[in-house]
């Protein structure tokens, strides 16, 4: 059986990636293709309590740069050995919320943390598990924080981050889209319909190359 395919979201908070990732199942499971469906950080039971630590400082302190970045890597490292390589391995599509483009961007780019050792330590944490296809979804910055502050619930400790934080980080996704082939930038400032279709555009593209390759 041909390994299935492993598609990630990302982007600013509020860019419509956790929305997206369902319609997007939903299109693919249409067209008959098993998809699984995750997120980071979390998807295990390992990786939830580590979305605790990280996003609301369940541990009752906030993790300094380092041992964030080591708990985001802690969280991938399981959810990809226990659920992602075995879902490839039968086959499915995974199609998951975030995955290493954000530690690059929010990490990286946001923190400032010297990003060859990033990608050196990302690739330790998945043993060199790549996307095949990354659908970054953008928009401005005064619109993911419009978005994030009409949710609601308490913020979490990413979204109470300065504005120089969230533009470094935009930034730096855009920067990541020039360079790097797997990943498409998507616009999704219009209506939740039309970013549904260039999603769409984006994957039926690779859904008939793959058909065409199987
Ligand atoms: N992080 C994560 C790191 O720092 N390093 C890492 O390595 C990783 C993996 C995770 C946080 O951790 C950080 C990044 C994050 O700050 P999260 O909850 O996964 O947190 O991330 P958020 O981006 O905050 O997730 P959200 O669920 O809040 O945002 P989504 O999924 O992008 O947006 P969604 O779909 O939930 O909501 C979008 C809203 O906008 C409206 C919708 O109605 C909805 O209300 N909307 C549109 N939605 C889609 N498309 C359009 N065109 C829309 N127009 C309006």
């Amino acid at each position: 059986m041909a390994r299935g395919r492993f598609i990630t979201l990302e982007g600013p908070e509020g860019a419509g990636k956790s929305t997206h990732l369902a319609l997007l199942a939903e299109r693919l499971r249409a067209e008959g293709v098993a998809v699984r469906t995750t997120r980071e950080p979390g998807g295990t039971k390992l990786g939830e309590a580590v979305r605790g630590l990280l996003q609301y400082d369940a541990a009752g302190e906030a993790p300094v740069p380092r041992a964030e970045l080591l708990l985001f890597l802690a969280s991938r490292a399981q959810l990809v050995q226990e659920l992602i390589l075995p879902a490839l391995r039968r086959g499915e599509w995974v199609l998951c919320d975030r995955f290493c483009d954000s530690t690059f961007a929010y990490q990286g780019y946001g923190r400032g943390m010297d990003l060859a050792a990033l990608h050196a330590l990302n690739a330790f944490a998945t043993d060199r598990l790549e996307p095949d296809l990354t659908l970054l979804l953008d928009i401005p910055q005064a619109e993911s924080r419009a978005r994030v502050a009409g949710r609601d619930g308490p913020a979490d400790r990413f979204e109470r981050e300065r504005d120089d934080f969230h533009r470094r980080l935009a930034e730096g996704f855009r920067a990541m889209a020039r360079e790097c082939g797997r990943i498409r930038r998507i616009d999704s400032s219009g209506t939740p319909e039309q970013t549904a279709e260039a999603v769409w555009a984006a994957v039926r593209p690779f859904l008939q190359k793959e058909r065409e390759d199987a």
